[in-house]
């Protein structure tokens, strides 16, 4: 590949592919001027949704940097597991760009085929029956990687290699358009019922898992099942103030926290000093780890707050804009966008509870790998951030709208306990228990763990593995196979079309085909 359409390629993917507030910016933009606003309303909307963007991503930064340190506390509590996999989406495609090698740009390409892929299958909606496009670049990013080395394992390359056969990057762009395409088709309904039709689907890593307890939850909806949402709490008395959500995510984050905290200090007294920040560098002045630890449980609600602030500021400018981009480039079709856009809808203390229920799983299965050596693997995983925060809240979120209190505990408890058990398998299995140190495989593996990338995407590479060829098909066409099942078994036969209610009135889709919830008392 040349030099400068190499340098080309980059740029493309760095700054613009990879950075979603600028994706998410460009399409008001485009919405507005198709809608022929005025031209400093187009200037004013592209503004703010740049800056709304970059809001969320503050938050959401924020949150990650204060769980952090308890997270890291935890895992210095030690063990005697020989290989370590770190479960994190920046960590595995770092990992595998070494596993790549030189054929990094290559990887960019069936990004970029990708992307292509899924606005030309939204375009064809009509045929495909797929209405979302993937906006998160960064997300998409980390899924071509890991997506181009699981099928690559499929087609039985051994990793570092200096020659791939094209159609493996064919199969792979062909996989990952589709995924999303059809990944965040699923979520369109479950997000227009979370949002009550603010016309946004998700483009995340956990869009099966949304899409099943959507299922659950439309079932349970329809027999009546009396349901709890976390909104429809209301505490009396002194509990009241716990009615809201700043009071109680503080609260709650101080017994969570706070109790992993003193585990830590009681096993490992070195641990907080040595992260404590030193406040005052001329008198040498380190922070009071008490204190530290409190301002971190503080701003837990901070971030929650900023984040959702975020939301607010982008979300109302792009659907209002994506109007003009269904009406004249895509019709039928929304924009499909970060998990934690989610965040700013429903019950604030959904995303809480997901994220401690999930955690709980994961630290029940951790146990549970450390008394079984591994699984007898050998393997320790080590979770960071962005799984079990991200996934957990996200599947909390979708639970708490469909399945109420009880869903919200249970769906990510068990979704927290398959992230590790899952991961530390998918790992061995596709050889990613160790990462390149000077071209030698050693150091620490990785995996993401989030739900789709534990679930459905390991199998596939499996079924590749095992029917070369027919198995590259046969996962392509169960791919498309799906919004077309959504659409002919969704509705009754004489229903059919309300499908695209979903997307162009969600109130009249709303009145006639959503059962309204009893609310348990
Ligand atoms: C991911 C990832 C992130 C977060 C972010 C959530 O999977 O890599 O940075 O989730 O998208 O807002």
């Amino acid at each position: 590949m040349s030099g400068v359409f190499e340098q080309v390629i980059q740029i493309l993917v760095e700054e613009i592919l990879k950075q979603p507030y600028f994706i998410i910016g460009i399409t008001v933009a485009v919405g507005y001027i198709i809608l022929r606003k005025k031209w400093y309303e187009v200037l004013s909307g592209f503004i703010r949704a740049v800056v709304g963007y970059m809001i969320l991503q503050v938050g959401s930064g924020g949150l990650g940097g204060i769980a952090s340190p308890f997270i890291n506390g935890l895992q210095s509590l030690g063990s005697g597991l020989h290989t370590t996999v770190l479960l994190d989406t920046y960590m595995t495609q770092a990992t595998i760009e070494q596993w790549v090698g030189g054929l990094v740009s290559a990887v960019y390409i069936v990004l970029i085929s990708a992307f292509i892929m899924n606005i030309l299958l939204v375009r064809l909606s009509k045929i495909t029956k797929m209405r979302a496009v993937f906006t998160t670049g960064h997300v998409q990013m980390q899924q071509a990687f890991l997506g181009f080395y699981i099928i690559a394992w499929g087609f039985h390359i051994v990793f570092p290699t200096t020659t791939i056969p094209t159609y493996v990057y064919v199969v792979a762009g062909l996989i990952l358009g589709l995924y999303w395409a059809v990944g965040g088709n699923l979520t369109l309904k479950p997000a227009q019922e979370l949002t009550d039709g603010a016309g946004f689907a998700i483009a995340h890593q956990q869009m099966f898992s949304i899409a099943v307890l959507d299922i659950i939850g439309t079932k349970a909806q329809k027999s009546g099942k009396k349901i709890k949402k976390l909104e429809n709490m209301k505490f009396p008395g002194w509990l009241s103030i716990f009615n809201d959500s700043m009071v109680a995510t503080t609260f709650i984050m101080t017994l969570f926290f706070g109790t992993i905290a003193l585990i830590v200090q009681i096993a490992n007294p070195e641990y907080w000093i040595s992260v404590t920040p030193v406040l005052d560098k001329i008198s040498g002045y380190q922070q009071n780890t008490f204190f530290y630890v409190f301002k971190l449980i503080f701003q837990f609600a901070v971030y929650l707050a900023v984040l959702q602030l975020g939301v607010r500021t982008f979300v109302t400018e792009l659907t209002q804009a994506f109007q003009g981009i269904s009406e004249k480039l895509l019709p039928n079709a929304v924009p499909a966008v970060d998990c934690a856009v989610a965040y700013g809808f429903g019950s604030q203390n959904a995303v809480t509870f997901g994220f401690i229920a999930g955690a709980l799983g994961q630290i029940v299965a951790t146990g549970i790998l450390l008394a079984t050596g591994g699984f007898n693997m050998g393997i320790l995983v080590v979770t960071m951030f962005v799984p079990i925060f991200f996934d957990n809240a996200t599947i909390g979120v979708f639970a708490n709208t469909k399945l109420g209190v009880v869903g919200t505990f249970v769906a990510p408890f068990i979704n927290g306990v398959l992230q590790i058990v899952l991961s530390a398998f998918w790992a061995n299995t596709y050889g990613l228990t160790s990462g390149l140190i000077d071209g030698v495989a050693e150091g620490a593996g990785a995996w993401m763990a989030m739900n789709d990338w534990i679930t459905i995407w390991p199998v596939f590479g499996l079924i590749i593995r095992y029917l070369p060829v027919v198995g590259a098909g046969l996962v392509i066409v169960i791919l498309i196979a799906i919004p077309q099942i959504q659409y002919y078994f969704g509705h009754k036969k004489e229903d059919r079309e309300d499908y695209w209610l979903q997307v162009n009135d969600w109130e009249a889709y709303k009145a006639k085909h959503i059962t309204p919830y009893v609310v348990a008392e």
